[in-house]
């Protein structure tokens, strides 16, 4: 046997015995890691459904159209593409789609929140873009009046909204009215919360949104890929040319499978008292680290995430979730909002509930994560105290099965 097949063991255990807080992360279902084994991995399928440039179609097509109306219905979008390998060249493909080299855009910044592909130096979107950042209030919320003000003087070509590490709801139809008042595009880029817009449970971009993206194996549930939302046809073709021929080449049809899948258990109702549930676990997740003396950054959430601003606790971020991985507890170092430190050794933590959620944890379990946490902080230098906390946390989490 591969030694590769071991590791894929020993990885799913690892998953079983830990308690998984990283606010991207989630589990997709047995069907789901069904289609991603099947044979649809070894067909190329070139084109779009009924305009391919391989034959042999006949069941890809229908299920890519399957993925495609999944997503339509679910995020009420007159066009969907599905084939994206993931989020960042999703968002790639909106660039190519609507822009050229060297035009600008403005996005939040990484360090308030925002994501690489939104114009950080260091990405492709920072590089070949002229790149502007708006960034945060200093409680913790988008400050949406430097928005208005950067727009008007830079008149960027493209606005983008969203995050990965923002605990609020965004205020969409602002951003859209301001891109308007500039002619400027507005992409959306919801994947931390696509779910929760889906559900209704957070406000639409549409109609305030040219074009949106996500992700879909966060809170989504689904394998690793990508939707591109677009209520304008015109929009809708650009798009489609970008992603193929423009960036990409075969689609990855045992991804596309797995998003259909996923789309399809979205849609039930089910999935609502999910996302409900998703939220009421990350405000009581937020009360009870308040409750034992955690700094939370705009005072809370509304959200599937929470940020822990660590400074009162004299520990910084890399340390606390390296610690915390010792006793299964998976998070990520973040920084805060106006963070003087450095990316590497951050003010905070991230901590969202996505995952847990799925498992079935509710509101009370909320508190014997704070209080595992709160043991860990308290105890960073004790070895055998940590072990002891691995223990408990293993005996606790492996209780709830997915
Ligand atoms: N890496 C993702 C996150 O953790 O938010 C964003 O792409």
């Amino acid at each position: 046997m591969s030694k590769v097949l071991d590791l894929i063991q020993q990885e799913t255990n690892r998953q079983a015995n830990t308690i998984r807080l990283i606010a991207s992360e989630n589990y997709a279902s047995p069907e789901i890691l069904t289609a991603l084994g099947s044979s649809l991995t070894n067909k190329y399928s070139e084109g779009y459904p009924q305009h391919r440039y391989y034959e042999g179609q006949e069941f890809i097509d229908q299920i890519e159209l399957i993925a495609i109306e999944n997503a339509k219905k679910l995020f009420k979008s007159k066009f969907a593409n599905v084939q994206a390998y993931s989020g960042s060249p999703a968002n790639l493909a909106v660039y190519l789609a609507l822009l050229q080299p060297g035009d600008t855009i403005l996005g939040l910044a990484l360090s308030s929140g925002g994501h690489l592909t939104h114009g950080h130096k260091v990405s492709i979107s920072g590089k070949w873009l002229n790149s502007i950042s708006y960034g945060l209030t200093t409680d913790g919320y988008i400050n949406y009046d430097q928005i208005e003000k950067l727009a008007q003087e830079h008149k960027p070509k493209l606005i983008i909204s969203g995050h990965s590490a923002y605990p609020r709801q965004v205020d969409f139809k602002r951003i859209g009215e301001i891109a308007k008042s500039i002619g400027a595009y507005h992409l959306a880029d919801i994947s931390h919360i696509s779910g929760l817009v889906a559900t209704g449970l957070h406000p639409h971009p549409f109609p305030y949104a040219d074009i949106i993206t996500t992700t879909t194996h966060k809170i989504l549930r689904g394998p690793r890929g990508a939707l591109i939302l677009t209520n304008d046809p015109e929009l809708a073709q650009k798009v489609d040319k970008a992603v193929f021929p423009g960036l990409q080449g075969g689609p990855h049809n045992n991804n596309i499978a797995g998003i259909a899948i996923a789309l399809e258990y979205d849609l039930k109702p089910e999935y609502t008292d999910y996302c409900k549930q998703v939220i009421t676990n990350a405000k009581a997740l937020s009360k009870a680290m308040q409750n034992r003396d955690f700094e939370i950054v705009s005072g809370g959430t509304e959200n599937h995430l929470l940020l822990v601003d660590l400074r009162n606790k004299n520990i910084d971020g890399d340390t606390l979730s390296k610690a915390l991985n010792k006793v299964n507890i998976e998070t990520n170092k973040n920084t805060i909002p106006f963070d003087t430190a450095s990316p590497f050794k951050p003010n905070g933590i991230r901590l969202g509930t996505p995952a847990v959620t799925t498992l079935g944890l509710k509101e009370q379990d909320m508190e014997t994560i704070s209080e595992f946490i709160s043991q860990v902080v308290n105890n960073i230098d004790n070895q055998s105290q940590l072990e002891k906390i691995k223990t408990q946390v293993i005996e606790f989490i492996s209780k709830f099965k997915y």
